[in-house]
């Protein structure tokens, strides 16, 4: 305890010598949790916090014996925030960003950038802000940072964490925990959590920069169930408005949108439809027009309407800091969604401007705001700019399709905003680097909030060969959003473009992750539910473990399942019992390219059907792969509701809990309601017991108590 404090105050004696230091108050906000507060704090440029749900309520004071205290201070014209951390603490988090999965030595800038193939600042300021970090100390207890404020901001992060914004003085919100995965539940109890996605938006999903014209729509549907390719989401990219003018179609490309759905919809796809924040200045243009009379647009510094250049020449934005903006822009959505189009994509949200400063608007334009968002410079609003757009876009879809549920995805985000939005790693490239960089990138993401969320697979920019491509979809049925996207110019990158080989393996990767379908949506319910990700480093398998910390080649999905791509050269993986796991026949470890999955001893996983798309999904035969733990048991969870829709919110759902237990040489299988009233039909279910020297499996049986002789 004495060495704490002298570290505390020879740092902060370090932080005095340089600078102007700010004195320092705080209370306790939670169990565990405490919000510290710069002297003189001004609430003004600072609140309401984007970050948090709602305005955290003192319960008491800051614990005496509370270490993990920030410093604030000024250099520079900058207003920082520093935390010391002990010797060997792992550092995480700070959302989506290149490099390792661990963050420490690293400084990342946070402001929202359209940063094409990750060139510009070498990819230290992607399309995301999290001011948000997660500590993790050596014994495996943990604590999280976020810094409230939606500035322009670096975060360092060395043998301190220092926020260093261009914004005024800041609060600091502190989480103690003796788990990572207890510090990520809280991070979701107070910046809030990913709602139910429809169970088709976990399908795979084919798009390409652009499919045009809508006869090379049906043929890439065509081909996709001629060739079984399990597939549930067509995507239509910027091409198919009217020289990209958006809530338009062009008369080409497009003249008929809602048969293009139509057809889609009768071969059971669904479709995702691109929407981009700039809007054409162009005179009897509706949006333009309207937006105009409604004085929607960010302006100058001159406080006069704000223009830049994005795809259709030159554009106004949408103010969406006013909520008189956000309900103009969400009525837009009423027309554009009757031609049957189930959900959409914001892209260049960050916002990109193509001949603005850092590819965006500049710093100083005026945002109005209005309600409890005061007027302030774009400073302060940038880094925040598309989370305000996608809470606009989905309001404006809830309206139009009541008893859906809404689908958006967003290239730009914020901490918090996987309550409106699911996300991409925007442009990458179709290399190998790239690939592997995926796997951290969206560990990271899970790590700050976000559980939706994965790359262009098989790479955005650049032609991609037949075998990273093998590589990429093998592993990418494992992430929690798996689109394969291509930009225009590039070769074809549908699974079947790389000939015969690629194909199998394609199919079989969608095999694959259409049969852990009913796992995978279990996962995205305890999601909904705690925050917890879906994609899980692979420490969170046991955070004492320090071996651990850095791995970053293989990956969980959930806690029961270990990912092993292919290419991992001498992974660290965990302790105790992981065994193989035959998901469609397949033999994963003679395999070139299918990622080695393995079943963690003591689980059950719940597996459906190989099927074409998520129409097809039922429950009606189960097959639960049942893998014992040293003590010959197992225990597993299936989550199931209608698959869309808000029914589930009423208790149209049903949480079935399995348990598996050795007794002599019978393994005894129990299948019980746990919680629900979703009406279940006829269920038959086949147990397999996975185990080191092979597995063994029962006929079909329509029981709830199943016992299987073991040799
Ligand atoms: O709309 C075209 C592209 C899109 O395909 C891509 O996924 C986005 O990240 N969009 C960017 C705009 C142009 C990028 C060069």
């Amino acid at each position: 305890m004495k060495k704490k404090v002298l570290i505390i105050s020879l740092f902060a004696i370090c932080c005095c010598g340089i600078s102007s230091v700010i004195g320092q108050t705080g209370n306790l906000i939670g169990k565990n949790i405490c919000a510290f507060y710069p002297a003189h704090y001004d609430a003004k440029p600072n609140l309401p916090s984007f970050a948090l749900l709602k305005e955290p309520k003192t319960i008491g004071e800051v614990p005496k014996n509370w270490s993990l205290k920030p410093h604030f201070y000024s250099k520079n014209g900058k207003t920082i925030a520093a935390l010391p951390i002990a010797k060997g603490t792992s550092l995480y988090g700070t959302g989506e960003n290149t490099g390792s999965l661990i963050r420490n030595g690293k400084t990342i800038t946070l402001w929202n950038t359209d940063n094409y193939k990750y060139q510009m600042d070498s990819g230290k300021r992607l399309y995301q802000s999290h001011p948000w970090v997660l500590g993790v100390d050596r014994d495996g207890t943990a604590f999280g940072v976020i810094a409230d404020n939606s500035w322009k901001q670096q975060v360092e992060l060395s043998d301190s964490i220092r926020f260093i914004s261009d914004g005024p003085a800041f609060r600091v919100l502190v989480i103690q925990r003796n788990s990572p995965q207890e510090v990520i539940k809280e991070l979701a109890n107070l910046t809030g959590k990913m709602e139910m996605p429809p169970l088709w938006a976990l399908g795979y999903q084919q798009s390409r920069y652009s499919y045009v014209p809508d006869t090379r729509i049906k043929e890439i549907a065509d081909t996709l169930r001629m060739k079984s390719l399990p597939c549930d989401v067509i995507w239509m990219d910027i091409n198919y408005m009217e020289r990209f003018k958006i809530f338009t179609f062009d008369k080409i490309n497009m003249p008929d949108p809602q048969a293009v759905n139509n057809y889609l919809h009768q071969k059971e796809f669904k479709s995702v439809w691109m929407i981009d924040p700039g809007v054409k200045v162009e005179k009897d243009y509706f949006v333009y027009e309207s937006g105009s009379v409604g004085n929607h647009w960010v302006q100058n510094a001159e406080h006069k309407e704000f223009n830049g250049t994005v795809w259709p020449g030159k554009c106004a934005f949408p103010d969406f800091t006013r909520p008189e903006t956000r309900s103009w822009w969400s009525a837009l959505y009423k027309d554009f969604m009757a031609t049957g189009i189930d959900g959409v994509w914001n892209d260049m949200n960050e916002p990109s401007v193509f001949d603005g400063p850092g590819v965006s608007m500049p710093e100083n334009n005026w945002h109005r705001g209005g309600g409890d968002l005061q007027a302030d410079v774009h400073l302060r609003y940038h880094n925040v700019y598309g989370m305000l757009m996608v809470k606009a876009s989905r309001d404006g879809i809830l309206k139009v399709n009541l008893d859906k549920r809404p689908f958006i995805l967003s290239r730009s985000g914020f901490l918090g905003s996987s309550r409106y939005a699911a996300t991409w790693t925007g442009d990458n490239c179709g290399t190998v680097e790239h690939m592997k960089m995926s796997v951290p990138l969206s560990l990271n993401l899970g790590l700050s909030g976000q559980p939706f969320s994965g790359p262009d697979m098989g790479g955005y920019a650049l032609n991609t060969t037949s075998d990273l491509f093998g590589q990429w979809i093998a592993m990418g049925a494992f992430f929690p959003f798996m689109r394969g996207h291509a930009e225009k110019g590039t070769n074809n990158k549908e699974p079947w473009a790389f000939g015969t080989e690629i194909e199998n393996v394609s199919r079989t990767a969608l095999n694959r992750r259409y049969r852990l379908l009913p796992y995978f949506y279990t996962l995205f319910y305890e999601a909904s539910k705690t925050g917890m990700p879906v994609m899980r480093p692979v420490f969170f398998a046991d955070p004492k473990d320090v071996t651990l910390r850095n791995e970053e080649q293989t990956f969980l999905v959930g806690d029961n399942l270990l990912i092993i791509p292919k290419w991992a050269v001498n992974p660290s993986l965990p302790k105790g019992s992981w065994r193989t796991l035959s998901i469609t026949g397949e033999n994963s470890t003679i395999d070139k390219y299918q990622a080695d999955v393995k079943v963690k001893g003591g689980a059950i996983i719940p597996m459906g059907k190989i099927i074409q798309n998520t129409t097809q999904y039922s429950l009606d035969s189960l097959t639960l792969i049942v893998s014992l733990d040293k003590n010959g048991k197992a225990t597993g969870t299936l989550y199931e509701d209608a698959g869309d829709g808000f029914q589930y919110l009423k208790g149209e759902f049903l949480i079935s809990g399995f348990t598996a237990k050795l007794g002599g040489s019978v393994v005894k299988v129990e299948i019980t309601v746990k919680e629900g009233a979703l009406k279940q039909g006829k269920r038959k279910y086949k147990v397999i017991v996975v185990t080191d020297n092979g597995s063994i499996e029962s006929d079909w049986i329509q029981k709830n108590s199943i016992s299987i002789k073991m040799p």
